[in-house]
């Protein structure tokens, strides 16, 4: 979605695409006959060992308290309750993750985490660990706004040790919503999936700790989630002043891939996701009309519209010819206040609409819906397949890609068949 952005600023003034009517027709009747033959999806939930799906850290450091010197090997639940324990996995390759428990401070606007041990003098040299927590490690643009966290061991009792204001008797998830977060689709690749992979074992005892955005619009547009995953209000760590303590913290959130879950590496998949988001925003329809079993219902399609860039020159023809076919029809922009658009869209069987952000509102679908994204000229085959090709599968839903021709887009009118906007669209975007 980085290149959508670049694309979108580099189109923007002659991207205006028109759809040809006749082709399209094929995808909507494709879309209807979806509606009637399909089989109802009864997958086996995967269900795993919670504790070994979280893997063990590559960096361990166990600080068991003094029992050491006095030579008295401590037994199981002593060396528990005493260890300082750190461990973190920097392997993976979406996001970096720390699990930390014992006597653990962090201190409102700074980026530095105490992690108290009575034994760091026989440690390794290496105490202190620097962390980005935000699911897209590999992207330095969006890690550029991620704040660099510092894990620090520290003696108990040294000067250095702030003094706690406030005690947590929960597990803390310590997260970035800097990044690429205003852009849906990052928000939910790289921050509300992660987050629920992390946070949903707790069933709601744990308190989110946010870093990087000065103001709270981000918390409040994802407000019936987060109160959903956390029965604590957000800590804006930013904005808070005194020092919140743990005994046990979380820092980063895993990422499995793009806008998905890998169930093979999680008890939950794609399907509980949605499930838990349908619950968050009160949404009806678990899956999509059957035509079969609700003769005379006429099927619904969602076209989203786009106002400044790959914008559709032609949504009321596309409309009439939908209407024409026997959709109730829908046309729409996307809308930030998402209490509404997952309404819109749990609403409808199909939606369709022009490769972007917008199409992120696939996960409010029900099961079963049909995706028909519409992939622009510009090279964009492939990121159009990664975002949102990919994981309509896991989301359960029929997806339909249709490519624009150059005979459609309005680039055909402003550059000649042989311009390197045709040839070679990678290199201008
Ligand atoms: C974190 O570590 C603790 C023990 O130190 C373990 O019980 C817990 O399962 C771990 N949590 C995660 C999410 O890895
Ligand atoms: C860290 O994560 C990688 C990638 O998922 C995994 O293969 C590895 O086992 C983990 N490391 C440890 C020590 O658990
Ligand atoms: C210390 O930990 C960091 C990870 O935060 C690692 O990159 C570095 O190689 C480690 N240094 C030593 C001396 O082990
Ligand atoms: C985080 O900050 C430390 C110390 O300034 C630095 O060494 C490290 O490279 C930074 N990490 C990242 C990922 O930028
Ligand atoms: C938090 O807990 C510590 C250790 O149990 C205690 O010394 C401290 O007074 C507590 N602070 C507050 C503000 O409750
Ligand atoms: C947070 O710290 C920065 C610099 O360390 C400072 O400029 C800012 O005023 C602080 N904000 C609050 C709310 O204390
Ligand atoms: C989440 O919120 C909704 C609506 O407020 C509620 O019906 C649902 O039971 C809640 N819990 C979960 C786990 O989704």
């Amino acid at each position: 979605m980085a290149y959508d952005t670049m694309l979108a600023r580099s189109f923007s003034r002659h991207d205006q695409r028109k759809l040809g009517c006749g082709a399209l027709v094929g995808s909507l009747i494709i879309a209807l006959c979806f509606c009637t033959v399909f089989k109802h999806y009864v997958g086996p939930l995967p269900v795993m060992n919670l504790r070994s799906s979280m893997g063990v850290g590559l960096k361990l450091l166990m600080a068991t308290e003094d029992k050491i010197n006095s030579y008295k090997l401590p037994t199981k639940i002593e060396e528990e309750e005493a260890a300082a324990k750190i461990i973190c996995n920097f392997s993976e390759p979406r996001s970096d993750f720390c699990n930390i428990s014992g006597d653990i401070r962090i201190r409102g606007n700074s980026s530095t985490i105490f992690a108290a041990s009575s034994l760091t003098h026989v440690l390794a040299a290496n105490n202190s660990w620097f962390i980005r927590p935000y699911a897209r490690k590999m992207d330095t643009t969006a890690m550029g706004h991620v704040k660099n966290f510092t894990i620090k061991t520290s003696k108990a009792h040294s000067p250095e040790m702030p003094l706690c204001t406030k005690n947590h008797s929960v597990t803390a998830i310590v997260f970035s919503i800097g990044g690429f977060t205003g852009n849906q689709f990052h928000d939910f690749s790289d921050v509300l999936i992660p987050l629920y992979l992390t946070s949903r074992q707790f069933n709601g005892e744990v308190q989110f700790i946010v870093v990087d955005r000065d103001d709270s619009w981000w918390i409040k547009k994802f407000r019936a989630f987060m109160e959903n995953l956390s029965n604590y209000a957000v800590i804006h760590l930013d904005e808070k002043e005194g020092v919140h303590c743990f005994k046990r913290m979380i820092v980063g959130l895993r990422g499995h891939k793009e806008f998905g879950i890998d169930p093979s590496k999680s008890p939950y998949s794609m399907k509980d996701f949605r499930e838990f988001l349908r619950r968050s925003y009160s949404l009806k329809r678990e899956r999509a009309i059957n035509l079969r079993q609700n003769e005379g219902k006429k099927p619904r399609i969602l076209i989203i519209s786009r106002m400044k860039t790959r914008v559709f020159l032609n949504d009321g023809e596309i409309a009439d010819v939908a209407r024409k076919l026997g959709y109730e029809v829908v046309v729409m922009e996307a809308t930030p206040v998402m209490s509404q658009m997952s309404q819109v869209v749990n609403s409808c069987d199909v939606v369709m609409g022009v490769h972007g952000a917008g199409l992120t509102n696939m996960v409010f679908m029900p099961e079963n819906g049909v995706l028909i994204q519409v992939v622009p000229l510009g090279g964009m085959e492939w990121i159009a397949n990664t975002d949102f090709g990919e994981p309509s599968k896991d989301m359960n839903l029929r997806y339909l890609e249709y490519k624009i021709s150059e005979a459609e887009s309005s680039l055909g009118q402003q550059y000649p068949p042989d311009h390197e906007v045709f040839r070679n669209p990678i290199a201008i975007s």
